[in-house]
């Protein structure tokens, strides 16, 4: 029986979990010769454009390896009654790891000195100056989701005081509500940024915000690239309006601005916050798993409400 054609946009990692996939389905690469396709797989950060989606009359699933959905048309998908899947907490971990990676290497100038020691300054008597403590400070949680909460759990359990910021305030949240971004960015000193992409939240971090949070603060963005204003960041980061940024995303990934690879103690990484071993394997198998189900007829494990 010949195999089910899958349009795969996007790779399932470890290499034995992408194997997985092609041991069960027939794996196409090419859109273009995807008109018989019901089933799409791609990447949270890659999505499936309206215009791409619309090449795919047959396409009846969307399995994303992710959890973002700002780049996938979500409007079309539910008009065309297209089914869409996430891989939701699997990989908050490794992703609440990162921010607080990154904000350790902005406070106690990891990566600087990482750089100062392989530049040969150490070696020539230069002294690095001092870094600041980060676990003694008050953290800010700008979008309280589930990978948000696990951060908030992480450095709440290291003894940080954490304040958060959301839609609305959550019942029995164990960290401090604050009404809006600006209210959340007076009251911490590390605002890392956890919440969605998408048009709601394109800009949130603006000039405003950043002087909020003051020279002293730091900023950390492990969601999506548009949530902070660049320009203002950039802005800010030269001035010494605030006194770092780590940052895993940007807005037209892989390119990073120059500004952003100039700027004074910004800690760059190339949109790795979900990329462990342990997360990435959950998360293919969350991938495969929500693809049976819907070949097999069966509810999807991980569906998105569309
Ligand atoms: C990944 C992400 O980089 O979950 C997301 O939305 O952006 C990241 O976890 C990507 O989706 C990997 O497939």
């Amino acid at each position: 029986m010949s195999k089910l054609r899958i349009l795969a946009l996007a790779d399932l990692k470890p290499a034995g979990m992408g194997d997985r996939l092609a041991r069960d389905y027939d794996v196409v690469r090419d859109i273009d010769d995807a008109a018989d396709v019901t089933i799409v797989l791609t990447a949270g950060n890659l999505g499936l454009s309206g215009e791409d989606m619309a090449k795919l009359p047959a396409l009846k699933m969307i399995a994303v390896n992710g959890v973002g959905l700002d780049a996938l048309d979500l409007a079309q998908a539910k008009r065309r009654g297209i089914a869409v899947s996430s891989t939701p907490d699997v990989l908050s971990l490794a992703v609440a790891e990162m921010a607080l990676g990154l904000a350790l290497a902005c406070s106690r100038q990891i990566a600087e000195g990482d750089r100062f020691v392989r530049s040969g300054q150490w070696a020539a008597h230069r002294k690095l100056g001092l870094g600041r403590s980060l676990l003694d400070r008050r953290a800010g949680i700008l979008g309280y989701g589930r990978i948000g909460r696990k951060l908030a759990d992480l450095l709440r359990g290291l003894g940080m005081q954490v304040f958060y910021t959301a839609r609305s305030e959550k019942p029995h949240a164990p960290d401090i509500y604050c009404a809006d971004a600006v209210a959340l960015a007076r009251n911490c000193d590390v605002l890392f940024v956890t919440a969605a992409g998408g048009s709601d939240t394109s800009g949130l971090v603006d000039a405003q915000v950043l002087a909020a949070l003051g020279s002293d603060g730091l900023v950390i963005n492990v969601a999506r690239g548009p949530v902070i204003d660049t320009q203002a960041l950039a802005q800010a980061l030269q001035s010494g309006g605030i006194a770092g940024a780590g940052l895993d995303v940007f807005d037209t990934e892989p390119q990073v601005p120059q500004s952003l690879l100039e700027a004074p103690n910004c800690v760059l990484t190339p949109h790795i916050a979900s990329a462990t071993s342990e997360a990435r394997h959950a998360m293919a198998q969350l991938v495969l798993d929500n693809i049976d189900a819907h070949v097999a007829g069966r509810p999807l494990p991980t569906p998105v409400d569309l």
